[in-house]
Parts: C-alpha cells; sequence; structure tokens
C-alpha cells in the first residue's frame, strides 16, 4: 500500500456537561481527526491528545505538529499498519500522534482487506459491557442524581473521578446509596505515597480498583502503596508500552491494566499489553479518552479481547455528545455491539463532521 497523505482535521465537539477530573474541567472536547489517502483505499484515525498537556505532556497542537514535520513525512513508499511503528520510532514519544497515524493506516488497510478491526485485533465477543466514567462533581446530592441515572441507563460499572477532598465521602455516598454495583475510582495521578493510610480508608468499600493514584513515574511507590491498601491498584498512565506494562507487573506495581490505545502508540501496541496482562494473570479493561464515534469503533474492538475481563470506559455516545460524527453508538442492555463492517465498520457523517470541524490541513506524505 502507498499513502499518498494525510487531512487533519481539527474537531471541536460540544459536551453535553462539564466533566471535571483532578486536571481540570472540559466543556468542549477538541481532537484531530485523521484521514489517511493510499492507493487502495482510505482509512480514519482519531488523535485523542487533549488541548493542553494535562493529563500527559501531549497536547493538539504537539501533535499535529510532530505529524506534520516528522511522522506523515516518513511513511513513504509501500507501507502496511505493521511497519508504522517501526517506522516512527526514531522520534521520540508522541504516543498519541503515532497512535492516530497507525489507526488511520490500519483503517485503509483493513478496509481493502474487508476485515474488521475486531477480527484483526482478536475479539471473541460480539458485544460488550460497559462502563460509565463520573466526573467530580459540585455536591454529594447531584454525585448520587448522576449516578442514578447513569445506572437507569445501564451502565454495568460505575467509575468516580476523585482527588484529596473529594474521595471517601462520596464514595461512601455511592456504596450506601446504590449496595452492591461495580465500583471503581480514578485518581489521575492526584495523590502521593504518603496519602498511603488515606487511600487505605477506601479499602472496606469493596472498589473493583484504584485507578493511578500516585505520578505516572512512580512504579516502585505504586508497589509500596499496594502493601498498605487492599484496594487492587490499576494503572493507566505509568503504562506506556508492553515492556512497561510488564515492569509494572514484575514490580507488583499493579494488579489491573487499563489499556488506553492513544496512551500506548496504537491498537497493535494494545493488544501486546492484553497479551503480556493475559500471560500474567492480570485483568484488563479499555480505558476512554471522550473519542468521537471513530475512536469508539476501534475501543469497543479491543475491548471484545478476551483479557478484558472488566467494563470499560466505553460508553454511549450520547455520555458525552448530542451529537457524534459517526452514527451514534447506542447503549443496549448495558451493552455497546462490536462493529463488524471492514476497518472500523463506520465512517464520519460528511454534514455533521463539517460541521465539527474548525480547521483541515492537508499533510503529503513526501
Ligand atoms: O469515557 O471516554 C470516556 C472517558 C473516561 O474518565 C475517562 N477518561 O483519565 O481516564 C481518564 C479520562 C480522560 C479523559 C483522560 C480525557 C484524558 C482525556
Amino acid at each position: 500500500m502507498k499513502l499518498s497523505g494525510v487531512e487533519i482535521r481539527w474537531v471541536e465537539m460540544p459536551l453535553r456537561s462539564p466533566f471535571r477530573t483532578s486536571f481540570g474541567t472540559q466543556t468542549v472536547r477538541q481532537l484531530l481527526l485523521l484521514r489517511a489517502v493510499t492507493d487502495e483505499n482510505e482509512g480514519w484515525g482519531e488523535c485523542v491528545t487533549m488541548a493542553d498537556p494535562v493529563y500527559s505532556s501531549e497536547y493538539l497542537e504537539g501533535s499535529a505538529d510532530v505529524l506534520r514535520r516528522f511522522l506523515v513525512p516518513s511513511l513513504t513508499g509501500q507501507i502496511d499498519a505493521i511497519a508504522v511503528a517501526p517506522r516512527l520510532r526514531r522520534f521520540r514519544g508522541h504516543r498519541m500522534a503515532k497512535a492516530a497515524l497507525e489507526m488511520a493506516v490500519l483503517d485503509a488497510e483493513l478496509r481493502a482487506r474487508g476485515v474488521s478491526f475486531g477480527r484483526e485485533l482478536g475479539a471473541v465477543r460480539d458485544r460488550v459491557p460497559c462502563g460509565v466514567s463520573v466526573g467530580i462533581m459540585n455536591s454529594i446530592p447531584e454525585l448520587l442524581d448522576a449516578v442514578d441515572g447513569y445506572l437507569a441507563e445501564g451502565y454495568q460499572r460505575i467509575k468516580l473521578k476523585i482527588e484529596p477532598g473529594w474521595d471517601v465521602a462520596p464514595v461512601r455516598a455511592v456504596r450506601e446509596r446504590f449496595g452492591d454495583i461495580l465500583l471503581q475510582v480514578d485518581a489521575n495521578t492526584a495523590y502521593t505515597l504518603g496519602d498511603a493510610r488515606h487511600l487505605a480508608r477506601l479499602d472496606p468499600f469493596d472498589l473493583l480498583l484504584i485507578e493511578q493514584p500516585l505520578d505516572e513515574e512512580e512504579l516502585l511507590a505504586h508497589a509500596e502503596l499496594a502493601e498498605v491498601v487492599r484496594t487492587p491498584i490499576c494503572l493507566d498512565e505509568s503504562i506506556t508500552s508492553a515492556s512497561s506494562a510488564a515492569d509494572a507487573i514484575k514490580l507488583g506495581a499493579c494488579q489491573i491494566v487499563n489499556i488506553k490505545p492513544g496512551r500506548v502508540g496504537g491498537y497493535l501496541e494494545a493488544r501486546r499489553i492484553h497479551d503480556v496482562c493475559a500471560a500474567h494473570n492480570i485483568p484488563v479493561w479499555c480505558g476512554g479518552m471522550l473519542e468521537t464515534g471513530i475512536g469508539r469503533a476501534a475501543n469497543v474492538a479491543l475491548a471484545a479481547l478476551p483479557g478484558c475481563t472488566l467494563p470499560g470506559d466505553t460508553s454511549a455516545s450520547d455520555r458525552y455528545y448530542r451529537l457524534d460524527v459517526t452514527e451514534p453508538f447506542v447503549l443496549e442492555d448495558g451493552h455497546l455491539t462490536v462493529p463488524t463492517g471492514p476497518g472500523l465498520g463506520v465512517t464520519p457523517l460528511p454534514d455533521v463532521l463539517d460541521s465539527l470541524t474548525v480547521k483541515t490541513e492537508w499533510i503529503p506524505s513526501s
């Protein structure tokens, strides 16, 4: 396959309600959609970087810049998806930008071959149970209302965003009100090892896991924390590759892993992490980064792999957006259906995409 170039679209998607985490409040999701044009087919990719470098060091304009100046121009001559990561390896970091480019090439390739993402990645389910991530709220009654609504919609698991000052009380309130639901928390690195005893106060609430309590570089500290808290520790930000996953497991820094394809450089590396974890009996689940229907389609395929034994942050389109760029993903009986069409199995609706696009740029590959 030969890549002629990539069209980047800057897309702005208003959120239905503000989404607050320990790293800030989102009201609009700004992201990049990529359309790879090859001599065989076109493919779509989604770059999940945020506008500001607050979740990781990557940010939207940085991703656009590295795609324009280094990544896309490296994909000259014959190329297939498996060769994308090795070609881009000499450029350090920028995993979300690399993931988006590999995803677009993989989509083009799979569409040409008539194979779905799910089949290519090794999906074993035709639908996946879905969890929902609930942001930090202004008050406990507001939180309880939100959780009540999501449970009524059928979500199978609730994840509460926490930070110092918003942790034990909201968890207790949700547990007391809703009883024996699947419940977990996500700290997005908001704590230090000095908070270990405080975090152990979450133990009585039988959480599925506590996600990324400490800084992303603190693998050893996570292992020490695991000696103090009984709640299983899940890593997100710390896991950037199959090799870092293997290290974290060996060190005892995590008992569960959140896989986000953007964070780890693409769906092919995501599958390797899945395989490493499966080999060590470490459960994994598919994280989310407020994707459009494009990223969601691929995430749902990943979530259907055999080792994804916990519900993912694979919510329906209407959790975040009134208008998605594709046909919306709709929750049915707490599940989303894994697309079966070639490639992602979904494409952007041209008029909707145009209405959400604020800028477009063509980057030739040579
Ligand atoms: O359902 O897509 C979703 C969002 C799940 O909470 C969620 N994502 O820290 O995991 C996270 C958080 C996030 C969102 C991180 C956007 C980065 C960007």
